[in-house]
């Protein structure tokens, strides 16, 4: 058995940002469309009106700033409300790769490392861009890893999840080094047109480098262990699925894009991430006050505050919690991996950390790191 490392991240960033300002204007421009339309089923009570959605609203709800997104011009166009994307030929690299590359890349350079000293990739996102073949292969084959790739796809606790994978592969021996890329295009099945949730999601991609402590760089950190537990709720969901055109469902169907109890998730997932947390440290002797950070999922910041002051018995500060999601709103499972990626620096040879996800499943996954 070997001991296993993170050796670096990762971060690829895109190239368009929305601003809370113009995410409300664009909503309040489609509200207005759709009430007018519709004004006399709203009228005779047929129909309900669409309310005006507000900055004041999303930043005191969410914390959430700005948002980066892969197109921008579809977004805010209150007549589509979507991204607007190129179909790629076959030929031609696909988007969730393409993203996945430039990551990756990313985190092989900052540990000083190539394409030979890694053995496999998982692909671990929210979302695939297609059913197969997997975006690992596509991602593998363009960064010239010899090897193996596959996908996984455990929601928002997805980049934990395959580091769990990566650092099983790699602490058998079955892999020198592993890839896990996070790309996260969450804007093409957020519902934008949904006040309750159309300022949540952004898009990135990060990257993460597992690899054996004995060929990892200087300042790696050591994986001493991983923690992962699920337990199904239909609090966060989405429906669509290679069924969807069989059961005769429109791509616009409410239930084929994401949806959410955000109040029910807010409650249930805040106490059982801190509980596992707290459970994962116990089993290697550890205690929440022996942390030097938490790199928290990044949904909402009240939930994160929530979650430190469970663990700390006191209000988490942002050394401790550092927070992103202001900058990059929630991006599913890449958000722990960009507040790792941002804020690791000054953790000095010996300190803990612990990486944590938690979202949809529901699912949760703990990643406890000492730097060498
Ligand atoms: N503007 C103005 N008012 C609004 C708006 C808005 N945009 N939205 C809602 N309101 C109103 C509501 O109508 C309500 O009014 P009233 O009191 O009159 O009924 C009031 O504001 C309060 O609404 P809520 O109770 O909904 O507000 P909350 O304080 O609960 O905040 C949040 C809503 C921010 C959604 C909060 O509940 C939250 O963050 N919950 C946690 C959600 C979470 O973490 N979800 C995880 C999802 S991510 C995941 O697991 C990965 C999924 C895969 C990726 C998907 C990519 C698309």
């Amino acid at each position: 058995m070997h001991r296993v490392c993170i050796s670096s991240t990762g971060l690829y960033v895109p190239p368009h940002i929305i601003s809370n300002a113009e995410l409300v204007d664009t909503f309040n421009r489609y509200a207005d469309l759709h009430n007018t339309e519709h004004a006399t089923e709203i009228a005779a009570g047929s129909r309900a009106a669409v309310p005006y959605s507000s900055v004041e609203f999303i930043e005191k709800a969410s914390g959430i700033q700005q948002r980066y997104v892969v197109e921008k011009s579809g977004v805010l166009d209150p007549t589509r409300m979507r991204p607007r994307l190129t179909p790629r030929p076959d030929s031609e690299i696909s988007l969730m790769a393409e993203i996945s590359v430039a990551a990756a890349q990313d985190a092989l350079q900052r540990a000083g490392k190539t394409a030979a000293d890694v053995d496999g990739v998982i692909c671990a996102a929210a979302n695939m861009q297609r059913a197969y073949p997997a975006m690992a292969v596509e991602i593998q084959q363009a960064l010239g890893i010899t090897g193996f790739g596959f996908d996984m796809n455990v929601a928002c606790s997805s980049a934990t999840f395959g580091i769990e994978m990566a650092v099983n592969a790699v602490r058998s021996g079955s892999a020198r080094a592993v890839l896990v890329v996070n790309p996260e295009i969450t804007s093409p099945h957020l519902a934008w047109k949904d006040r309750d949730c159309h300022f949540i999601f952004g898009d990135v991609c990060t990257a993460i480098l597992v690899e054996r402590q004995d060929t990892a760089p200087a300042g790696a950190f050591e994986v001493l262990g991983t923690k992962l537990v699920t337990s199904f709720s239909n609090n966060i969901r989405n429906n669509a699925g290679f069924m969807s055109r069989s059961e005769d469902r429109n791509p616009e169907d409410r239930d084929q894009l994401f949806y959410q109890e955000g109040r029910k998730v807010f409650k249930e997932v805040c106490p059982m991430a801190a509980e596992h947390i707290s459970n994962h440290l116990a089993t290697l002797d550890l205690a929440p006050s022996g942390v030097r950070r938490f790199w928290l999922h990044q949904a909402n910041l009240a939930m994160n505050q929530l979650i430190g002051r469970r663990l700390l018995g006191r209000d988490a500060t942002a050394d401790d919690a550092p927070v992103i999601l202001n900058e990059f709103a929630n991006t599913a499972s890449a958000g722990s991996i960009i507040a790792f990626h941002r804020h690791h620096n000054d953790i000095a040879a010996g300190e803990v950390g612990v990486i944590c996800s938690f979202g949809a499943g529901y699912s949760i996954g703990s990643v406890v790191l000492r730097r060498l």
